[in-house]
């Protein structure tokens, strides 16, 4: 019988991209969305859009303890993963109630509602290299402490932890990845890489002078959510529930990233990028690199793209939708 996933998050990057590798496993795949995305389909759910008949979505809210614990009894997941965030770091500075109530409470409820109704459920966290924030040791492993910069750091070191004592008190399979920054063509323009691989398109087609940046000498280490995602299952299909580090071990800056992109339709950064000082975050998180040789070696998990192909392949995308759509 074909085994039955839950994803919370499942209209965002790595929501889609998960989607379409469950599917190709054979899995039933369930997803919670918020209502809204329902009544604007065709908005909200184009990163869905070509598996949509494939796939079964709930309205539903991480905000409401007893809608997840109504969804769980009726769909009795095989395995969890809990996308669903406030996801963007700049924004938790604007709104940190929001940002902490969403990212914890959520969390909170799916396990408790889980250890009540379906303990044999097998859960997945989305933890963040955020959580490093100020590093404490180059590079990062699963060992290294957390020092978060932002609400959303905060929020979710609450949801590892919480994670973690699920695991250890209840004795359920709960874990978390420590996913470090991982990028697509569904990318979200607020990111910025996607807002550098769109503006790149604009300005090649002459409807967008400059791009303002905030810190481009920030550094990340960057993989791609294809590869990602994979990791996501390993992790939930192995004897014992574990915490993992994901990353790419190669560090990169938003200089060296605008660099690329704007090489690659033949064309200077120097000449384009423009310094905004109000970009800047209240804490920065300054440095990411991460040391993913736990999940090579117990997971097996290898990554395809390299930075360059990443790049490339969120340049092509944009210069294909600037073209396509007009804007
Ligand atoms: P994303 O594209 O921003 O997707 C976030 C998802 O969460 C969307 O489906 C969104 O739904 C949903 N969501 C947000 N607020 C919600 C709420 N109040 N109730 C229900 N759903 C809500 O993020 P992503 O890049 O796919 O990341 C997936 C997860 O991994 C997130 O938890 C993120 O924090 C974490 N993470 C990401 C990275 C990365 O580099 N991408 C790295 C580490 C960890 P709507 O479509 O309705 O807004
Ligand atoms: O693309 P970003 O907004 O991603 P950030 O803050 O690293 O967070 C992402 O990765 C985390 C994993 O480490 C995830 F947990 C999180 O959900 C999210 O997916 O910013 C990257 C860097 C920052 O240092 C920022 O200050 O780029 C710098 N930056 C410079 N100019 C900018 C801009 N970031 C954005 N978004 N926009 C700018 O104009």
């Amino acid at each position: 019988m074909s085994k039955k996933a839950l994803i919370t998050g499942i209209t965002g990057q790595d929501g889609s991209y998960l989607t379409e590798f469950l599917l190709k496993k054979k899995y039933k795949v369930h997803g919670l969305v918020r209502r809204v995305a329902l009544e604007d389909k065709s908005h909200r759910l184009w990163r869905l859009r070509h598996v949509l008949n494939k796939i079964t979505l709930h309205p539903g809210s991480l905000e409401s303890y007893a809608s997840l614990v109504k969804l769980i009894q009726k769909i009795k997941p095989d395995e969890v993963y809990h996308l669903g965030a406030q996801s963007y770091v700049d924004y938790s500075f604007k709104d940190e109630f929001s940002t902490l109530n969403t990212n914890m409470n959520g969390t909170h409820y799916i396990l408790s509602a889980l250890k009540e109704f379906l303990p044999s459920a097998r859960f997945y966290f989305a933890g963040s290299s955020e959580m490093f924030g100020k590093v404490r040791e180059v590079p990062q492993t699963e060992k290294t402490p957390f020092y978060p910069r932002s609400v959303y750091g905060i929020s979710k070191v609450a949801g590892y932890d919480l994670t973690r004592n699920y695991r250890e008190a209840y004795n359920m399979y709960c874990c978390s990845g420590i996913l470090f920054n991982h990028e697509s063509p569904r990318r979200g323009f607020e990111f910025v890489t996607r807002k550098i691989t769109h503006a790149v398109a604009r300005i090649k087609f002459g409807i967008q002078k400059d791009l303002k940046l905030g810190n481009i000498d920030a550094k990340r280490d960057w993989g791609h959510a294809k590869d990602y995602v994979e990791a996501m299952w390993l992790m939930l299909n192995k004897k014992k529930p574990e915490d993992y580090v994901i990353s790419t071990g190669k560090q990169y800056s938003v200089r060296d990233f605008v660099k690329l992109a704007f090489s690659l339709v033949d064309l200077d950064y120097k000449k384009y990028v423009k310094i905004d000082k109000k970009l800047y975050r209240p804490s920065e998180v300054k440095s990411l690199l991460g040391d993913c040789r736990k999940a090579k070696r117990e997971l097996k998990w290898k990554q395809k793209y390299t930075f360059k192909k990443l790049v490339e392949d969120m340049v092509k995308s944009d210069l294909d939708f600037v073209k396509k759509q007009g804007y």
